[in-house]
């Protein structure tokens, strides 16, 4: 062990504020190999998908994935997020028919520009969003861009974006890890979500989960990912 001059948590912290150890289960580099090249294989497979089977899923597996996704790291561990699972009908064709008219305008009428249309064009995505009606759940995360304290002041919130990007990011691993697909849908604008999902006014939406079972025989654009070279730098 390396020594510090510094060490973590400072006595006078520990003093302060509670500390538990990590109790870290370390593993040997062939473990680590083997894991990484099978998480890295898995994550390869993930695909977003735009066509759900309508076959229920069990509330617990939604749980469990936004349990997971909540281990996300925030800003100052405010945990900045909500998640709305819906699976009632009504709520669901709500959704979709506000999503489809904004996406309408967007698609349809030009309201983004052509730039937009041409990078768009290879996903062949449109304003049709029978998806969200389809699929069993609809995962709705929302920012909470500032907390209450118990006292009833606000509570700021930092990083708000990244932490739940994050949260998001996660999410998207857990449904994909168990077996399950979705896709971050961000109809443009979605301010409606809020109105829709009686959310207060803290609360900002992020992106819709469409979760479910892929439609049998689903298609998705033949895309290829960027290689190791022109993502990363490394300075060793
Ligand atoms: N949110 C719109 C448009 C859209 C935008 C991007 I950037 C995408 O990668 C895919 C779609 C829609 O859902 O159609």
């Amino acid at each position: 062990m390396p020594t510090y001059r510094y060490p973590y948590p400072d006595p006078e912290l520990a003093e302060k504020y509670p500390f538990v150890e990590l109790g870290f289960a370390s593993r040997s580099d062939a473990e680590m190999t083997e894991r990484a090249a099978s998480f890295y294989e898995l994550m390869e497979t993930r695909r977003s998908v735009r066509m759900f089977d309508d076959r229920p899923v069990p509330r617990h597996l939604i749980e469990t994935a936004i349990r997971a996704a909540s281990t996300a790291p925030s800003g100052a561990h405010m945990q900045p997020w909500t998640f709305v699972a819906v699976s009632d009908h009504d709520v669901k064709r709500q959704i979709r028919l506000a999503a489809e008219e904004e996406e309408r305008i967007n698609y349809v009428d030009n309201r983004m520009n052509d730039d937009w249309q041409e990078a768009l064009a290879p996903l062949g995505t449109d304003h049709h969003k029978e998806f969200l009606e389809i699929a069993p759940w609809l995962v709705v995360v929302f920012e909470r861009r500032y907390g209450q304290r118990p006292d009833g002041s606000k509570q700021t919130h930092y990083y708000v974006k990244e932490s739940v990007g994050i949260a998001a990011g996660m999410f998207i691993t857990a449904i994909h890890q168990m077996g399950l697909a979705t896709l971050p849908h961000t109809p443009n604008p979605m301010a409606f979500l809020r109105r829709t999902l009686s959310r207060p006014r803290n609360e900002r939406p992020f992106v819709i989960f469409p979760v479910g079972h892929p439609a049998p025989g689903v298609q998705v654009p033949d895309l290829g990912r960027k290689p190791l070279d022109q993502i990363a730098v490394f300075l060793d």
